[in-house]
């Protein structure tokens, strides 16, 4: 038994994972230990964004035609730059670039995983210090080794995902990540540099009370789901109350749900009819997680897992987190 004052460091947690699959090569812990220190690096620069003049908009924008704020440009570029030298991935696709990118070193080539990623997540959010975050999506390639990658490496389906996770710089910075066998959190101690074990096995509270949702948009939403929010605005004695918790991050507003339960959806609407959110590096890592820990994810109809996707940065829908509320709005659907 480890004495209380132990603590279990990201890197010797995933290598104690790898242990648990004999046939395991290290690769994921590879790209776990590169996506760490890329995110560390990121929250160097988050963190006094507003001194080193890095706060606001670049003046350009990205491929979503959305203003790109300096950090944003920043965290692809140092993700690219780590992935780029990790003996484990062959390429990425990010929301900051139009095509993915195949790394074309023969070491790179070889490698068997490919990533996808929200560099800064909610950046909207970063001149107003609201927590933001880094999502990232861990697929095995399907193209032979030795090749570059191609496209549909990017476009396998969520429930092909071999990891995914995020690192949230909030008021602390923590990264979670979930593989087929559980989710995990792991917060920064700054003292040492290293993401620690502080939330193992991390499960969604079956039920819970708080709805997460721009409610901005409810002229634009289907008779079903204004039935839905009129339910979780009634206050009698019928049913349980309800609380309206918005950080407009969907980082933040996940890792809420995933500890404290809830649910979190961005549906479609009449203005954009698959909604905002994006299926590969937004929706796709966050339906893994949270399935991976007891809850429920959904476009409306089945699992967000099992949408098959055709274009490296289409949205969905989005329903997610407990289980018993993301049952009860469908039921409004
Ligand atoms: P809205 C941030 O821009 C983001 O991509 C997600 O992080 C967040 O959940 C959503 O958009 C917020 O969108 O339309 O409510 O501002």
């Amino acid at each position: 038994m480890k004495p209380f004052n132990t603590i279990t460091t990201l890197d010797e947690f995933t290598i104690q994972q790898t242990r648990l699959f004999p046939k395991a090569t290290g690769g994921l812990s590879g790209i776990l230990r590169d996506i760490g220190i890329a995110c560390k690096l990121i929250n160097k620069k988050v963190n006094k964004a507003g001194l080193v003049g890095i706060l606001g908009a670049r003046g350009t924008e990205n491929v979503q035609g959305e203003e790109q704020m300096k950090l944003d440009v920043y965290a692809d570029d140092i993700m690219i730059r780590v992935l780029k030298s990790s003996a484990d991935c062959a390429g990425i696709a990010s929301e900051e670039n139009d095509d993915f990118v195949a790394f074309d070193d023969e070491y790179s080539k070889n490698a068997k995983y490919v990533v996808l990623f929200d560099p800064l997540d909610g950046s909207s959010n970063i001149d107003v210090n609201a927590s933001i975050g880094t999502i990232f999506a861990i697929y095995r390639r399907e193209s032979e080794l030795g090749t570059a990658v191609q496209e549909s490496d990017f476009l396998q389906n969520g429930s092909k995902l071999m990891a995914a996770g995020y690192v949230i710089y909030g008021s602390s910075t923590m990264m979670v990540y979930g593989t087929k066998g559980g989710v995990n959190g792991f917060t920064l101690d700054p003292s040492i540099g290293e993401f620690c074990l502080s939330h193992p096995d991390m499960m969604v509270p079956e039920d819970g009370k708080i709805y997460s949702v721009n409610q901005g948009n409810t002229e634009k939403y289907t008779d079903g789901l204004k039935n839905y929010l009129q339910h979780c605005m009634r206050n009698d004695d019928t049913k349980k109350s309800y609380t309206h918790r918005y950080i407009g991050s969907m980082v933040a507003d996940m890792h809420r749900t995933l500890i404290k339960g809830g649910i979190f959806f961005y549906p479609a609407d009449s203005a954009n009819e698959n909604g905002k959110l994006r299926l590969q590096y937004e929706c796709n890592p966050m339906s893994f997680l949270v399935e991976h820990a007891g809850g429920l994810s959904s476009d409306g109809e089945k699992s967000v897992l099992k949408i098959e996707p055709t274009e490296l940065h289409q949205r969905v829908p989005i329903f997610i987190g407990s289980k018993n509320m993301v049952t009860e709005l469908l039921s409004y659907l």
